[in-house]
């Protein structure tokens, strides 16, 4: 039986920052993952993110897809388990487009609950001593259309592939200041690495309490 592809991308920096640890904790999984792995740099750009996944998924017909962005404030990687059908961008992107109130693919459903089983996820990142936790939002802005995108083309045109989007706090060399937490790239590395395995292994998620009272 042949080895299960992956495909995990990160961002390029945005925002004033120097660097995206999303994209450094890919590079660093990639390295380590046993399975054949393609690593895709996606632009901080509403339009070219989603041109670029899809041409990366065409290209390496993965089965599995895990995209990730760098989530300044967030202590813990967060797995996210919704994609909103909205783009509302605070700042504008890389290609300085702000869109406000408008949807990532015009009919298409309100939100889609990510293709991945996110509690066993959480569960396999804190089994190696790394931080994370389940999420009920990815935001309005690049990684939130792009988990999104990913999710359309789930649901339209790759049936059995399994993605999702996590979400990882800076890197200490951003958060030097001490005023925001902050996660070592290689550790979101390790916890990448782990749930790469469970993601492929599970099919039913674990019913672990992830939830929220607000
Ligand atoms: N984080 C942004 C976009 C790119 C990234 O790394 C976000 O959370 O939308």
């Amino acid at each position: 039986m042949s080895l299960p592809k992956v495909l995990l991308t990160g961002f390029e920096p945005f925002g004033g920052e120097q660097t995206n640890p999303s994209w450094e904790a890919v590079e660093l999984a990639c390295e380590r993952l046993s399975l054949p792995t393609t690593a895709v740099e996606l632009p901080v750009s509403f339009a070219d993110s989603a041109l670029q996944l899809r041409e990366a998924i065409a290209t390496a017909q993965p089965d599995l897809v895990l995209c990730l962005g760098q989530a300044a404030g967030r202590a813990a990687l967060t797995i996210e388990r919704v994609a909103l059908n909205l783009i509302d961008a605070p700042i504008p992107d890389n290609a300085q487009a702000q869109p406000i109130d408008e949807p990532v693919v015009a009919q298409g459903p309100a939100a889609y609950f990510a293709a991945l089983p996110v509690k066993a996820c959480v569960e396999a990142s804190r089994a190696v001593g790394v931080p994370a936790a389940a999420s009920l939002t990815a935001g309005t802005y690049v990684c939130n259309s792009t988990f999104y995108y990913l999710s359309h083309l789930i649901a339209t045109e790759y049936p059995s592939l399994k993605g999702g989007f996590i979400h990882v706090p800076l890197s200490p060399k951003q958060g030097i200041d001490g005023g925001q937490a902050t996660l070592d790239p290689s550790a979101v590395a390790t916890a990448l690495v782990a749930i790469v395995h469970t993601a492929l292994r599970v099919d039913t998620d674990i019913a672990s309490t992830g939830g929220q009272t607000h």
